[in-house]
């Protein structure tokens, strides 16, 4: 199965959205296996966006996503890093589609609610930044039977 790492920005969190975003993840069939909230610090964000670097809005981007407490996630499922994508929606929510998380509740593309690793490569790479192994829980879901052929 497999994994990607997903976060409430602090948006999300600051608009009380938290709930909706697990719930979503949840009713999809993904299966949480480890989430904390916390205020991110400025190098681990900086690590997380290093890809970013040298963009305009790096600097705007590093003190918003550490200017509160995100919520971080591990999600495990199958084509989890390809559903997670298509569960957020576009980067820019005024492209999302209604029923995505960006497009029901965003309208600014640096205030777009969530994050979600772009390959299995990146959620890899993200997870390690931000979970130790022994944070992450291996455990089955009761209704694994039902969601899977
Ligand atoms: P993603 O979050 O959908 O993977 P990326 O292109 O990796 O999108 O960009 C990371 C984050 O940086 C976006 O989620 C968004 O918050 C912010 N961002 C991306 N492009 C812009 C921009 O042109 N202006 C302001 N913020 C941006
Ligand atoms: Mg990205």
């Amino acid at each position: 199965m497999e994994q990607t790492y997903v976060m409430v920005k602090p948006d999300g969190v600051q608009r009380g959205l938290v709930g909706e975003i697990v719930s979503r993840i949840e009713k999809r069939g993904l299966k949480i296996i480890a989430m904390r909230l916390n205020v991110i610090a400025e190098a681990t964000a900086k690590e997380h966006y290093g890809e970013h670097a040298e963009r305009p809005f790096f600097p705007s981007l590093i003190e918003f996503i550490t200017s509160g407490p995100s919520v971080s996630m591990v999600v495990e499922g199958k084509d989890s890093v390809k559903v997670m994508r298509a569960v957020n929606g576009a980067t820019n929510p005024v492209d999302a589609a209604p029923g995505t998380i960006r497009g029901d509740f965003a309208l600014d593309v640096g205030r777009n609610v969530v994050h979600a690793s772009d390959s299995p490569e990146a959620a890899a790479r993200e997870i390690a930044i931000h979970f130790k192994d022994s944070e992450i829980a291996a455990y089955s879901r009761v209704d694994e039977v039902c969601l899977y052929e």
